[in-house]
């Protein structure tokens, strides 16, 4: 079977580009080439191109590994998205020109970014991915920020590559790109803004601060489409649906969303021509996304994962575990403010895409980078609750979750490492104790961001504590059916 590329011949059942994608230039180069983007931005970019044309392809950058790259280069950027809804279909994308990665990754990408007809700088790197802090600051300790402050011009990481590009261009008298944020942080236009002014005063002083701070526009998004991990069975249905052979096939979910805040300084693709959403401000919207779809992911990923759920669709098919996801998605909709929109409905459409039955995404790829996630999808609304006086225990029950989780044990009796930047000082906190009173006191010096004192304390501190005991000593299976039992859907 011939392999994807700008020259092979369209086959099988996909739909393939009704343009032709080498006549038009890059404008956008991207950092994080991960399925995520592949799946969102780029199949945005990929319909306005095919409806108006434009040099707005993109070129990806891949800032750690060279194996998206190994199989994108080849293909001439060509890729499949299969969308597996009660139908699934698939298309090929021809937004991407090709991908940077590897040795010469920085110098290549700086080219790329100093470029004049480089318009935006769009990113999906993961939260843990910037080095910002949950209170939006540049974070010292992270290690990509850390070697970028020590070598301004040779950055590594993505603050440090926009930085050195920025300050090139107003060095060549080029005007900036805009930057623009794709990862579920809130607010990440903003808070990203704030940690580039951090570095660059820092890096290159306040001339080059003062340039950006005046010029450079970072408008926030909020971003959605459910995205798993591809798998062999991704790449055989990709090759069936497309007669050829492609080793960056993603697979997603017909869903997807995209609200971004109209403020570009040099001009954009127009995205709401393939449904993107363009409003004056974001927030209300990162909240509603933010709080209900990824609060009540993250509750039913640690959740699932202790009772022996791989995929989210299990969960759904569990009927009392399904139920605490609804309960979930209620409390969070009561902390959402400023938006027309139907939040009864929201919910009951984010539980239909959970239950999807053809897309498998696995409980365990949510779970990962847990103290990245939950300060914005856990704690900001349990804080908002309590004071409000609207439900919290369905927060409590996520917190305890995800504690338990971190608590698990090995064979051996030993805790168990967790896929999470902080991996380190959460081995250190569960390994004191097996009760939720040595335990919650010790994650909760290790995270003050997710277990404020305000959660410690009164009604929802004891709530927590009981909550965690009674899974650390039945079983999760227990307690989601007790839990269910009490309602509040
Ligand atoms: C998920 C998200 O992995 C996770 O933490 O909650 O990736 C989620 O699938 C997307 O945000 C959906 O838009």
């Amino acid at each position: 079977m011939n392999r994807l590329s700008a020259t092979a011949f369209p086959a099988g059942t996909a739909e393939w580009p009704r343009y032709r994608p080498e006549e038009y230039r890059a404008g956008i180069v991207h950092l994080g080439l991960g399925n995520f983007a592949r799946a969102h931005l780029l199949a945005y970019t990929d319909e306005v191109l095919a409806t108006q044309g434009g040099d707005w392809r993109a070129i990806g950058v891949s800032l750690r590994g060279t194996a998206v790259a190994e199989a994108l280069n080849p293909q001439d950027g060509r890729y499949t998205l299969i969308i597996r809804g009660q139908q699934t279909h698939a298309r090929v994308i021809g937004a991407l020109k090709h991908v940077i990665a590897g040795t010469h990754m920085a110098r290549c990408a700086l080219t790329a970014m100093a470029r004049p007809t480089c318009r935006i700088v769009s990113i999906t790197v993961t939260e843990k991915g910037y080095g910002i802090t949950s209170e939006g600051h540049l974070d010292r300790a992270h290690a990509a920020i850390r070697a970028d402050l020590a070598r301004p011009e040779a950055p590594t990481g993505v603050i440090g590559l926009i930085v050195a590009a920025l300050a090139h261009r107003r060095a060549m008298g080029v005007q900036p790109f805009t930057v623009l944020s794709c990862d579920n942080l809130s607010h990440n236009g903003q808070k990203l803004q704030r940690a580039v002014l951090e570095f660059a005063t820092e890096a290159h002083g306040e001339d080059v601060a003062g340039w950006i701070r005046q010029q450079v526009r970072f408008p926030s998004t909020m971003v959605d489409r459910i995205t798993p991990a591809s798998t062999a069975e991704t790449l055989a249905t990709a090759a069936t649906l497309t007669g050829h052979e492609d080793l960056a096939a993603v697979e997603t979910e017909p869903f997807r969303q995209w609200v971004i805040e109209d403020d570009f300084s040099a001009g954009r693709p127009a995205w709401e021509l393939a449904g993107a959403l363009f409003v004056r401000d974001v927030g209300p919207y990162e909240h509603m996304k933010l709080r209900m779809l990824n609060g009540a992911h993250s509750m039913l990923a640690y959740s699932g994962q202790l009772s022996g759920k791989a995929y989210v669709r299990d969960v759904m098919a569990d009927p009392a575990h399904a139920s605490l996801v609804r309960r979930h998605l209620k409390a969070a909709a009561a902390t959402v403010r400023g938006l027309a929109i139907d939040l009864d409905a929201y919910a009951t459409a984010l539980a239909e895409r959970f239950a999807n039955p053809s897309i498998a995404h696995a409980t365990a790829q949510i779970a990962m980078d847990g103290t990245q996630k939950l300060p914005q999808r856990i704690t900001a609304p349990a804080l908002e609750a309590l004071e409000a006086g609207t439900p919290v225990r369905p927060f409590a029950f996520a917190l305890a979750s995800w504690a338990a989780y971190l608590a698990r044990r090995d064979a051996r009796g030993a805790p168990i490492r967790v896929d999470d930047p902080r991996a380190d000082a959460l081995f250190a906190a569960v390994s004191g104790g097996t009760d939720a009173a040595t335990l919650l006191p010790a994650i909760a010096a290790a995270c003050p961001d997710i277990l404020p004192d305000a959660l410690r304390a009164g009604a929802f501190g004891a709530m927590l504590e009981e909550l965690l005991d009674a899974i650390l000593r039945e079983g999760m299976m227990a307690v989601l059916a007790r839990e269910a039992a009490l309602g509040g859907e």
